[in-house]
C-alpha cells in the first residue's frame, strides 16, 4: 500500500516555470541562440548547470568552465530577483487542499526537487514546515533523469520506492520517478508527460480516490 507522495516543486507545487524560462531567454539571447517554449520543456528538472550546458550545445558554442559558471550565476541572478517577490499565492491550484487531505489520511509527504533555490521558494510561499523531508538540488550529485533525488526522498521518509507516488511537470522527472521504481502523475500536458502513470491538468483534478487507484495499480 502506498505510504508516501514525494512532489516535485517547480512546476508542481508554485508556478516558476515562467520565471526559469525568462531568466534562461535572456542568457540565451545574449548568446544568439534560438530559444522558445518547447526547448525549456528539455529544461524542466534539469540541474541549473546541465541546463546551461543544453542551451550552449543548443547553439553549437563551447565555452570554458570559468565562463559556464559565470552564465550560469547570471541566469540565477535574473530567476532569484523574480522568485524571491512571491507570496502564498504563488501556489499552483488545489495544492494546499491536496497536502491537507495526504496528511490528514496519514500520507507521509516530501518534496523532490533539482533545484537549489528550494529553501527560498519554500519559506517565500509559506511551506517550509510542511514537508516530512525535503531533497533538492543542495542534497543530490546526479540531476533528473537519475533517480536519485527521489530515493533519497523515499528514503528520509522512511519507506520503500514502490510505496511512493511522485508528482511531475517534467519529463526529465517522470523518467526519474519510473526508474526509480515509482508510480508517477504527471501535472500537465498527456502528449508531453506521456510516460506518467496518470497525467492531471491540475492538482484541483486529484482526491483520494484517485490517488488511491493509482498508488494501488
Ligand atoms: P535552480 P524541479 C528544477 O526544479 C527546475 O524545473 C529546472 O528548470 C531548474 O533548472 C532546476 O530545478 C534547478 O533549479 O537553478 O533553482 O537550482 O522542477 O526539479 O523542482
Ligand atoms: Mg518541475
Amino acid at each position: 500500500n502506498t505510504k508516501a507522495c514525494i512532489f516535485d516543486l517547480d512546476g508542481v507545487i508554485v508556478d516558476t516555470v515562467p520565471a526559469h524560462f525568462v531568466a534562461w531567454k535572456s542568457i540565451a539571447d545574449e548568446l544568439g541562440v534560438p530559444f522558445n517554449e518547447e526547448d525549456n520543456e528539455h529544461l524542466k528538472g534539469v540541474s541549473r548547470i546541465d541546463s546551461m550546458k543544453k542551451i550552449l550545445s543548443m547553439g553549437n558554442l563551447t565555452k570554458t568552465e570559468q565562463e559556464i559558471l559565470e552564465l550560469t550565476q547570471r541566469k540565477n541572478d535574473i530567476y532569484v530577483e523574480i522568485i524571491s517577490k512571491m507570496t502564498p499565492a504563488d501556489i499552483l491550484p488545489g495544492v494546499t487542499d491536496f497536502i491537507q487531505l495526504l496528511k490528514d489520511n496519514g500520507v507521509k509527504i516530501a518534496i523532490g526537487s533539482s533545484s537549489k533555490n528550494t529553501p527560498v521558494i519554500l519559506k517565500c510561499v509559506g511551506l517550509q514546515n510542511e514537508f516530512e523531508a525535503i531533497v533538492d538540488g543542495n542534497g543530490v550529485t546526479h540531476s533528473k533523469p537519475d533517480p536519485e533525488v527521489f530515493l533519497k526522498g523515499a528514503e528520509a521518509l522512511g519507506v520503500a520506492p514502490a510505496e511512493c507516488v511522485v508528482f511531475e511537470d517534467a519529463i526529465s522527472g517522470v523518467e526519474a520517478a519510473k526508474r526509480g521504481g515509482m508510480k508517477c502523475i504527471g501535472v500537465g500536458d498527456p502528449a508531453i508527460l506521456h510516460e506518467a502513470d496518470l497525467v492531471i491538468a491540475d492538482m484541483t483534478h486529484m482526491t483520494l480516490e484517485t490517488f488511491n487507484a493509482i498508488a494501488n495499480e
